[in-house]
């Protein structure tokens, strides 16, 4: 397919973790022996920011070895996270895979996941009196080139 010649788009998002101390809704009850943590890992759009699943349409997270099937690949329409309970804290390898018209090669990113309160004491003890931690970044990908296809796909949104 034909390339649009000097042009880069670029796409924003949230790649991240939330994790609660067990027991909490939502998660194993019990949880398996050992398992203090339940975590979600997930790639999502910016706060009000437009659905990723025009362009990004499938995500797969690697997770620990010690976790029982740990390569999950989810397709659009997602949502694009795994909900897990755990003990430890590991990087998740991420490959994110474009629309099939975009001839993009999958990308790789790693978040590490946060378990534990951090921060200013003050940080911490707001996380431990609502027993919720988030981490979070926010992540770019660029489209170098786009297909005319693809172009059309992002810039309909
Ligand atoms: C370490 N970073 O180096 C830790 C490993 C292990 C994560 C973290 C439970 C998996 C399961 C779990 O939390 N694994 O039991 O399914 O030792």
């Amino acid at each position: 397919s034909k390339r649009v010649r000097n042009t880069t788009i670029r796409r924003h998002f949230i790649i991240g973790n939330e994790s609660h101390l067990l027991p909490y809704a939502g998660y194993a009850n019990p949880a398996p022996d050992n398992h203090t943590k339940g975590w979600k890992v997930y790639v999502r759009p910016l706060p009000n920011g437009p659905d990723l699943t025009t362009w990004l349409k499938k995500v797969q997270f690697k997770l620990h070895h010690t976790y029982t099937d740990a390569s999950r690949t989810i397709e659009a329409p997602g949502p694009y996270e795994v909900s897990e309970t755990g003990y430890g804290e590991f990087g998740v390898e991420i490959r994110l895979y474009f629309a099939s018209e975009s001839g993009e090669k999958a990308v790789y990113r790693e978040h590490y996941l946060v378990l534990a309160p951090y921060g200013s004491e003050e940080q911490k003890a707001k996380m431990e009196r609502e027993n919720l931690v988030v981490a979070e970044r926010m992540e770019t990908v660029e489209f170098n080139e786009p297909t005319m296809e693809f172009f059309k796909t992002l810039t309909s949104e």
